[in-house]
């Protein structure tokens, strides 16, 4: 039995100060440091967009309204996470020496990618499926940013692939667009089958000290 950490999108952009700063962003670095140590494995996916994608708002009055992108409904998001610029680097302090893999997504201008795994349309797969397997991972922990938006799709796809698949509710955090949009996005993994734990649980279970 292998264990995988996902850490989802812990880039600069995501956090205080960033293009699209996510409350309390920060804060998760020093547990997301603490955490790695007890898998087997770890993997960043990492929102990695060119300058001109489909996800940013044309204008500043349009962004957090709803517009289109490669044919499906796509919420209109400041620019972020820009391939090459300090936004899209992985946040500072977090400890990129013990990260196994590296697994970008958002490239393609014309569709936006939630999900570490696949497209928003489900057209394209990334490389993380094919490398988990390779690596006989059966469980997947989740943390990251953000709750609502790329963490969800993350989970909801690894759950779907039929990892066991765990998300770690206090090492995670998100956008909240609409009040109430984390909560929700809590109870649609759970419902999904996605077993949603706090680091201290992890700890007690694992009798580890994270
Ligand atoms: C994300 C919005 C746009 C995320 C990425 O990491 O959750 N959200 N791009
Ligand atoms: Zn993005």
């Amino acid at each position: 039995m292998m264990r995988a950490l996902l850490l989802v999108d812990l880039q600069n952009d995501f956090v205080e100060g960033g293009a699209l700063a996510v409350n309390g962003g920060k804060e998760i670095t020093e547990l997301a440091n603490s955490l790695m140590p007890h898998f087997d494995l770890r993997v960043a996916t990492q929102d990695f967009h060119p300058k001109n994608h489909g996800s940013f708002a044309p204008a500043p009055e349009l962004i957090g309204t709803l517009g289109e992108l490669g044919g499906l409904p796509q919420v209109l998001w400041p620019a972020h996470c820009i391939q090459g610029t300090p936004g899209a680097d992985f946040v500072q302090g977090l400890n990129l020496q013990a990260i196994d893999k590296i697994i970008p997504k958002g490239t393609d201008p014309e569709i936006d990618s939630y999900s570490g795994f696949f497209d928003n349309g489900r057209r394209k797969e990334t490389e993380l499926h094919n490398y988990l397997q390779q690596q006989n991972v059966t469980e997947v922990y989740v943390i990251g940013i953000a709750t609502d938006y790329c963490v969800k799709f993350t989970a909801l796809d690894a759950a779907d692939l039929g990892y066991k698949t765990f998300l770690i509710e206090d090492a995670c955090r998100g956008v909240d667009l609409n009040p109430g949009d984390i909560d929700k996005a809590l109870t649609e993994m759970q419902e999904k089958g996605v077993a949603v734990v706090q680091s201290q649980e992890l700890k007690e279970l694992y009798n580890g000290t994270f």
